[in-house]
């Protein structure tokens, strides 16, 4: 690994938060009061956080200067016009509604555009996203790639589409049975793996033959598109900016978690070019957000997006972004620590299936990977492998995916290399004494997205 390859941060930092490390003793005694669980720790016991990107970002100080100029009128914010234009004349959708953030959006396109029984083909599944589909009686189909359930395979543009798979759904079911196509850019749950530019195209090419819609996901998106010019022949000159425009191009529609690539803390939105499904959506949204021009979200929120989702597609800064959790995750690689490969958009994967060879996939490897990594170094991961994937609807086994990981997410702009580093040693030295790691059992299983409240105990 040569140090040159990896950016300095682009920017200057003019307000801190200091962070402090509590002693192993009380990490020990902390995540038993957990349960076990990284998400059931209070902030201030943790060192560095690495739960999430979402809604962590660090904001510019453009976008604080936004936030003064809110409008906080209850309809019809001056702000909203200017999210409203800005998201038109980045992603070139005719319609956008906003919403509290991604979920929102998620459940006002799952009621408006599934009819109970339809199939809802995408590309790997993602807890919210899956959750408001099956909830409005949806049916889940993955249509990823086989090499993205397959954590050691590096391959370029591992979250794309299958298009055979997508070809045999239409085939046996019909495409009136098809609700839409749902494509996330970048893939979560795959390790951030990107979607090429070409399989976009091909996967509109093939849904318009058959009059299926095609809704993305558009969470990571700018990430994506980083990708794309970094890897993809014929994008190399183009700028972020043209590349998101071109992707949103391939698309009926979008949701959209403004807390991750939008670069602020809360908010998100829903975008769309039908009419009809505009006027439906804008029914809906005042039962569960709030008037169609603040959807769930005060006029500041929706100024620092408009801004922040300007500066999410400079180069200086998305380069640093990925650039950033390449280091981390290269720095493991290097120690032989298993990950995901290639390494993704947002986070660094660990393999837990060859991190904890001695546990069966039931005593929860990842959940249990996760809570003693915060012992070992005080860092907060998250855990996405069965406990994540939940039960199945019908039958209420688990599902069983074959990734089984814990996921160092970096939120965007707040830790330096040197943090990446200290993560990087202490996973490292966990690795050395792995046969410590001790499996799960559930004591509290909530009934559904469990991860976020579920409670365990070492067996
Ligand atoms: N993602 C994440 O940490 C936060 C919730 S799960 C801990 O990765 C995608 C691809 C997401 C996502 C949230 C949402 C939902 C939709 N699609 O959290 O509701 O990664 O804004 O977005 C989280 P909201």
């Amino acid at each position: 690994m040569n140090f040159n390859d990896f950016p300095a941060e682009p920017f200057r930092i003019k307000c801190v938060e200091p962070v402090k490390m509590i002693s192993r003793k009380e990490r020990e005694e902390v995540i038993r009061k957990a349960g076990f669980n990284t998400f059931l720790i209070d902030s201030e016991d943790v060192y560095i956080d690495l739960l999430t990107d979402s809604g962590t970002n660090a904001m510019s100080d453009k976008q604080w200067g936004g936030m003064m100029q809110g409008d906080e009128a209850y309809a019809g914010s001056k702000n909203f016009h200017h999210l409203d234009a800005t998201v038109k004349e980045l992603f070139g959708f005719k319609h956008m509604v906003p919403t509290h953030q991604g979920r929102g959006a998620e459940n006002l396109l799952s009621q408006i555009a599934i009819k109970p029984g339809q199939y809802v083909p995408g590309n790997m599944y993602f807890t919210t996203t899956r959750y408001h589909q099956e909830r409005n009686g949806g049916i889940f189909v993955d249509i990823i790639r086989d090499e993205a359930h397959d954590a050691s395979l590096n391959m370029l543009f591992k979250g794309n589409i299958d298009l055979a798979k997508l070809q045999k759904l239409i085939d046996e079911k019909g495409a009136d049975a098809i609700a839409y196509v749902c494509l996330a850019v970048t893939v979560n749950l795959a390790g951030g793996q990107p979607v090429s530019m070409k399989n976009m195209r091909e996967v509109r090419e093939l849904t318009s033959k058959h009059g299926i819609k095609v809704f993305f996901d558009a969470t990571r998106c700018v990430e994506n598109a980083y990708f794309i010019k970094e890897q993809e022949p014929g994008y190399e000159n183009k700028t972020i900016q043209e590349i998101v425009h071109e992707m949103f191009s391939y698309a009926d529609g979008c949701t959209m978690s403004g807390k991750k690539d939008c670069l602020v803390n809360i908010g998100g939105f829903l975008c769309m070019n039908d009419d009809e499904l505009f006027q439906d959506a804008k029914e809906l949204v005042v039962v569960y957000e709030g008037m169609p021009s603040y959807g769930g979200m005060a006029g500041r929120d929706m100024e620092a997006m408009a801004i922040g989702l300007k500066e999410s597609m400079q180069y200086e800064y998305i380069e640093h972004r990925i650039k950033q959790v390449r280091y981390l995750g290269e720095r493991l690689l290097e120690a032989g620590v298993p990950i995901i490969e290639p390494i993704g958009g947002h986070a660094v994967f660990l393999d837990a299936r060859r991190f904890c060879p001695h546990l069966s996939q039931e005593e929860f490897p990842a959940q249990s990977l996760a809570a003693n990594i915060y012992v070992e170094t005080g860092v907060r991961s998250m855990e996405r492998g069965i406990v994540s994937a939940g039960r199945d609807k019908v039958t209420h086994e688990n599902h069983k995916p074959k990734l089984e990981t814990v996921r160092l997410t970096i939120p965007r702009r707040v830790y330096t290399y040197k943090h990446m580093d200290v993560v990087a040693d202490g996973i490292i030295n966990l690795f050395k004494h792995k046969e410590d790691i001790k499996g799960l059992r559930f004591v509290y299983e909530p009934k559904q997205l469990r991860f976020f409240t579920a409670r365990f105990e070492q067996i």
